[in-house]
């Protein structure tokens, strides 16, 4: 490990690059307003700096792309499955697994083997797509994470720990049948990528024993989140991010795994099912007309190799020393300048407040999405907002949902920009943050009925 030299250097040396171009301040705003006011709908070639997501756009190594030269494309049986049916079962602790095209392809898969109509889903705090793949298989989604995520102010270790006493009063009040399992997201996306403590979820673990019901993790940073109980959960200090996520992962049913984050590849999805072996075989049964063939699951074989060689270069603590330093940088730069972020900074994006830090806008009209339209015009760097945009509308009274939290988010790829990179991004924030009475709230000009963020145009209010 590399402790003793930080803060230090990056744990890889850069062997490619891809060229990235900053255009002149004319063009930005002729490709924002183009874009309808909304960075989704950018090209990335008119972004100097992409923070939209830490989805598929980390780097691979060159451990990895020499994998990918082993790609065994067979139908049946790759050699690459093996490989990585072998990675999945050293690290997590499951008997049973299957490849997915992505995160959402495994939920499209388990989640309809799990819900009856009607029954309850909760959770500390669903991901978009995971919460819309409760709902499609006629389940309803349920948050329950602690009180403290929805303060952006207020710091904690584990802002992602699920609220214990909400959850048991829920199955109580519901009743234990109509609740379908219950999901542990780690890191907390939504809430911030804030992590989930071991106490927590032995805590959780022993209230689904109680009430008879499965417990499932959406693992699509589990490294991360290990990481941070190693650095912060008392009893972890000497134990490696493999023994934390086993004991982590003991403690569930199974898993669905967005590759695309902590598998450290471009593409893939995984699911595990602790021991359960009749939910193994339905699995596979409902994979095959889904997703593709039990072994290769909608990736290609080179694909299958990237994650089984991801997977083990993302436990390595060096690793998640400088990527969630990298992270931590940016937020206190952030917070240097006086600009309110979540706190304390979550393992893969850095939350701005919007709402606080635009207070004079209201949060009908879009602060934190004002926000990150005049953070691509002043220095064309994307984020995205997490707020009462993405919320969308009631579906009962077609009244816009105003969320606790309105947050700009800049999540930072893997191993892809520097620090220098996030110092300048700290610099634009730098002026706007003197020119930000100027910055005008929005209205939507056109809004899509199903996730609205995506697609929707926009107008500055005068
Ligand atoms: O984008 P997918 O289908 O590979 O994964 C879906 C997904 C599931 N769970 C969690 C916690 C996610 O964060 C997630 C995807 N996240 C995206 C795309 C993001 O930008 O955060």
């Amino acid at each position: 490990m590399s402790s003793e030299f930080w803060p230090g250097a990056e744990p890889f040396k850069i062997k490619v690059v891809e060229p990235i171009k900053l255009l002149p301040r004319e063009e930005r705003i002729n490709a924002i307003e183009k874009a309808g006011l909304n960075p989704f709908l950018l090209s990335s070639s008119q972004v100097f700096i992409d923070l939209l997501t830490d989805s598929g756009t980390g780097a691979m190594s060159d451990n990895q792309w020499a994998g990918m030269m082993l790609g065994d494309e067979s139908y049946a049986g790759s050699r690459n499955f093996y490989n990585l049916e072998n990675t999945v079962k050293d690290i997590f602790h499951c008997e049973y697994f299957l490849p997915t095209h992505q995160g959402r392809g495994a939920e499209n898969v388990l989640f309809p083997l799990l819900i009856k109509e009607g029954q309850y889903v909760p959770g500390n705090m669903h991901f978009d797509t995971t919460k819309a793949h409760i709902e499609i298989a006629g389940g309803v989604g349920v948050n329950l994470v602690r009180e403290e995520a929805y303060k952006p102010s207020v710091s904690a270790p584990f802002k992602g720990d699920m609220d214990t006493d909400k959850l048991r009063s829920f199955i109580q009040d519901k009743g234990r049948d109509r609740v379908a399992f219950i999901i542990m997201t780690i890191t907390c996306n939504s809430a911030g990528g804030q992590p989930v403590s071991m106490a927590n979820m032995k805590e959780v673990h022993d209230i689904a024993r109680e009430f008879e019901i499965p417990l499932f993790i959406d693992a699509a940073r589990f490294a991360e989140n290990a990481y941070f109980i190693k650095k912060r959960e008392d009893g972890y200090q000497n134990k490696t991010i493999k023994e934390i996520t086993r004991e982590f992962f003991s403690l569930a049913q199974g898993f669905t795994m967005s590759a695309k984050k902590d598998g450290l590849v471009n593409i893939g999805g995984l699911i595990g099912i602790a021991s359960d072996e009749g939910l193994f075989r339905r699995a596979q049964e409902r994979l095959v007309p889904v997703e593709g063939f039990v072994t290769y699951g909608g990736l290609a074989g080179r694909d299958m190799e990237a994650v089984a060689r991801g997977l083990y270069e993302v436990i390595e603590e060096d690793y998640l020393e400088q990527r969630i330093n990298q992270v931590a940088y940016l937020g206190k730069e952030l917070t240097d300048l006086g600009v309110p972020i979540q706190k304390p900074v979550g393992g893969h994006a850095v939350f701005v407040d919007g709402k606080s830090f635009l207070s004079h806008i209201p949060q009908e009209h879009f602060p934190s999405h004002a926000l990150a339209v005049e953070l691509y015009i002043e220095g064309g760097v994307r984020g995205v907002e997490i707020g009462t945009l993405l919320a969308g509308r009631d579906p009962q009274t077609g009244e816009n949902v105003m969320p606790e939290l309105d947050l700009l988010r800049l999540t930072i790829p893997r191993r892809t920009y520097t620090d220098n990179h996030m110092k300048y991004v700290a610099h634009v924030f730098s002026r706007l943050q003197e020119k930000k009475e100027s910055i005008r709230g929005m209205k939507l000009t056109y809004e899509p009925k199903i996730l609205r963020h995506f697609t929707a145009s926009f107008a500055w209010l005068t």
